[in-house]
């Protein structure tokens, strides 16, 4: 993958989001956003056929705009719809499983420490996402907050590898995580429920870049 495509990786699954999530999308897309993934979760979260035509209709507007569109867990859905990607969790099948289900989507990691990091690489992770950076109460089962050491050590391990942050990312932390040596960030609510996402995408964009 292009290392570039993690700049501003935008998160959303139904729940996170003021306004319909196509909506949303689209707004995020026009501020600049390189990359999305839906994460379907919590209350009120859609399943079975609404989840997978929530999917398809997002899809569309990732390709219309070429960006990836990514499948947060749901690998069956991913390879229904030939997703770009999935992004798996520590308790989920590991990266050389499911790199060989999805044949050629990509796989992206969520890593909490050095030795999950390297296994990752080892089973053929294509990027990791690591965090919670900052404080959040998006997710409720998190790790411990790691700050930004822990990208910067994985940034002085492998130079090249891509990397992106999660976790209480706003326009004020925004730069710092890239500071560290982060590829880019990932977001829920900072642009999923913000009065303007259009904005607030392009804003963080221009943090990062
Ligand atoms: N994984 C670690 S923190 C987090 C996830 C999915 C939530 C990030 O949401 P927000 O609203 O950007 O803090
Ligand atoms: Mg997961």
């Amino acid at each position: 993958m292009k290392k570039e495509q993690l700049a501003v990786y935008f998160i959303a699954g139904t729940p996170n989001c003021f306004q319909p999530i196509e909506e949303t999308l689209q707004q995020a897309i026009e501020g600049g956003i390189t990359m999305f993934q839906f994460r379907e979760k919590g209350e009120k979260a859609l399943t079975g056929k609404e989840k997978k035509e929530k999917a398809l209709a997002l899809q569309k507007i990732c390709k219309k705009a070429k960006i990836p569109f990514i499948i947060n867990d749901d690998i069956e859905l991913a390879m229904e719809i030939k997703a770009d990607g999935v992004h798996i969790g520590q308790e989920d099948e590991p990266a050389s499983v499911v790199r060989e289900k999805l044949k050629g989507g990509l796989v992206g990691v969520s890593v909490h420490t050095m030795e999950e990091f390297n296994q990752a690489l080892a089973d053929g992770a294509d990027y990791v996402g690591t965090g919670p950076v900052y404080p959040t109460s998006t997710k409720t089962d998190t790790r411990p907050v790691a700050g930004t050491a822990l990208i910067q050590k994985m940034r002085e391990s492998r130079p090249d590898f891509p990397i992106v942050g999660i976790g209480g990312i706003t326009l004020a932390n925004a730069s710092e995580v890239v500071q560290a040596g982060a590829d880019g960030i990932s977001i829920i609510t900072a642009i999923s429920q913000a009065d303007n996402p259009r904005q607030a995408a392009s804003q963080l964009w221009k943090a990062v870049k």
